[in-house]
């Protein structure tokens, strides 16, 4: 016997190899071998019996552990002739198939991909981590852009809405909210004043004092009327100084009141630019009743104030519609 070029005697050890195992049988006792085949089996791998009449066999490759090969001779009816021939071996594993390594091999892979596994597990979660801080930045992003756009829109239609200079509801919407205001006097059978202010002289004002205190002086007016009506009044600039106040529900008398007390509000008012004192008065037309068109209410607080100037300005007078 032989195993990768070394003799195998019995009870023999030899370290494994990936060589054959190589072995030769002879029937020394016997004169006639023409008739004669052996048997034989290695046990450790093999329990059945084997015949061949060859003499040489072969094992590739024989896993590390304990062998026992057995042979005999037959004759031609099978039946055995000669006594059993055993040789022992011990096949010893290399180092590296060694049992308790190959399960420590088997251990530090199995925590070796374990820990592949949870490295990948977090670096997936640090990257949905990013994703969604990602996605936060941008919704917010998109939420400022978006306050900063409505607010823009915001301002675009104040600006579309108010005149520049006092603040106060522009020519177009004061005439707007007129209509509306008629309409609803109408149809909740309520009374409707105007009043149209017209500040006096005051192209005088502005050669005396310049331009930029005419502004001021405007600004002053604009604020005074603001103060001086109720929530739901409407205060609009009608033209270059002159103002139209809408007054819901106000009946004649009611307007006309008021317009005394804005009429004195103006008068005391002090309005003082740079170190000088400016005074102004203005005079009023007010229009009350139940206005079918706003065109005629307007026309009529237009005539009550050029009757005011007529009569000396700084005074109110008043017309039922
Ligand atoms: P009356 O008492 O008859 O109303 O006399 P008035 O001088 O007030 O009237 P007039 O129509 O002759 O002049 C109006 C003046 O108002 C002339 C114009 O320069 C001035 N004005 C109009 N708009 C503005 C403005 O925005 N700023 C300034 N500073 N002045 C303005
Ligand atoms: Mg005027
Ligand atoms: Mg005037």
């Amino acid at each position: 016997m032989s195993f990768g070029g070394q003799e195998i005697e019995n009870a023999a050890s030899v370290q494994w190899s990936a060589n054959s195992l190589n072995i030769s049988i002879a029937a020394l006792n016997f004169r006639n071998i023409e008739h004669l085949h052996f048997r034989y089996r290695l046990l450790g791998l093999e329990k059945e019996w084997v015949d061949t009449s060859d003499e040489m066999i072969r094992y590739p490759r024989l896993e590390p552990g304990d062998y026992r090969f057995q042979a005999t001779t037959a004759d031609d009816s099978g039946e055995e002739v000669s006594s059993v021939a055993e040789v022992d071996f011990h096949i010893t594993p290399r180092w590296w198939q060694n049992q308790f390594l190959s399960w420590a091999l088997i251990l530090v892979c199995a925590f070796g991909a374990a820990g592949l596994w949870r490295l990948r597990i977090r670096g997936l979660q640090v990257q949905k981590q990013q994703l969604e801080l990602a996605v936060q930045h941008r919704t917010e992003d998109l939420e400022r852009e978006k306050s900063e756009l409505l607010r823009a829109r915001e301002q675009m239609r104040h600006y579309a809405e108010h005149d520049d200079l006092t603040g106060l509801w522009n020519h177009r919407i004061i005439v707007e909210r007129l209509r509306a205001e008629v309409a609803k006097s109408q149809r909740e059978r309520t009374p409707l004043s105007v009043i149209l202010v017209d500040l006096d002289h005051f192209k005088q004002i502005n050669d005396t004092f310049g331009h930029l205190a005419g502004d001021l002086a405007l600004k002053e007016m604009g604020a005074i009327f603001l103060r001086s009506t109720r929530p739901y009044d409407w205060v609009g600039r009608y033209g270059g100084e002159e103002f139209l106040l809408i007054l819901p529900g106000s009946n004649y008398a009611a307007a006309r009141v008021r317009a005394e007390e804005l009429r004195m509000a103006v008068e005391s008012a002090r309005i003082t630019y740079v170190d000088r004192s400016i005074q102004i008065t203005a005079s009023f037309g007010v229009a009350s009743g139940f206005p079918t068109d706003e065109g005629k209410l307007i026309k009529t607080a237009d005539g009550a104030l050029y009757a005011a100037k007529a009569n000396g300005r700084n005074c109110v007078v008043s017309t039922e519609v």
